[in-house]
């Protein structure tokens, strides 16, 4: 039974992020990893993100993104009509050593509110690279350098700039589900496992709220009676 903390769109606001824990079972995480590694493993680059849009996203996963246990935590923060836009399976290969810099999403991004969910397809700690936050950062824009290197990430905050913040080190037990607003300011820690790590990121928005952003020309409502549910998924 899914249990939505008590007071959850308070500690979201205040916060910017909500932890959601034993929201997927084991199998249906591991299941995912498995699709997730034959899909996109090998052609994943360093920053190890893969981006789906809706309109080509594995139904497995779409699934994942669009089931009721998802509604059921985002409808309080949203609101009742939430579009689900893309998702992006996220690999920390062992031997890729550095994390994934300091960033808001909506940099990438514009335009209206986006929700983000880091979903543990696997437990994830400091040592594998679990997620970092800055609780309250979403309050504000914060500039980011266009940076070009290998590591991916084109948008970042430095290090230098985060002096004095409070930073939580997010330790995500597998099939739980951290929901984040797109100005969270967010990093990994790097990968030091020897062992890989796995993660899925649904995005969404509220349908009600125009958004100028250009980077989605799809979306799929949350609510579409008919769907698959995760538990018999039809194929990857
Ligand atoms: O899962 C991670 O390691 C970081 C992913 C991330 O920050 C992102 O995709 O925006």
């Amino acid at each position: 039974m899914l249990k939505v903390p008590d007071g959850a769109p308070l500690s979201f606001a205040a916060n910017g992020f909500l932890l959601v824990e034993s929201v997927f079972t084991a199998e249906e995480m591991a299941a995912c990893k498995t699709a997730a590694k034959e899909l996109v493993e090998s052609t994943s680059g360093p920053s190890g993100v893969h981006v789906w849009m809706c309109d080509n996203i594995p139904v497995r996963f779409a699934s994942v993104s669009r089931d009721l246990r998802m509604a059921a935590i985002l409808r309080p923060l949203i609101g009742p009509r939430i579009e689900f836009l893309s998702a992006k399976p996220v690999f920390k290969s062992p031997s890729v050593h550095f994390a994934s810099p300091w960033h808001q999403d909506q940099a990438y991004w514009g335009g209206a509110t986006k929700w983000s969910a880091w979903i543990a397809l696997e437990d994830a700690t400091t040592e594998n690279g679990c997620l970092r936050v800055i609780p309250g950062s979403h309050r504000r824009k914060r500039d980011h350098a266009s940076v070009r290197d290998a590591r991916g990430f084109t948008n970042r905050v430095s290090d230098d700039e985060l002096e004095g913040e409070t930073i939580i080190d997010v330790e995500m037990k597998q099939g739980d589900v951290l929901v984040f607003h797109d100005r969270l300011l967010h990093s990994s820690h790097p990968n030091r496992s020897g062992r890989e790590r796995w993660s899925f990121i649904p995005t969404y928005r509220n349908a009600d709220v125009p958004d100028t952003s250009t980077v989605w020309n799809t979306s799929k409502p949350m609510d579409t009676p008919g769907r698959h549910s995760p538990t018999q998924p039809k194929e990857k």
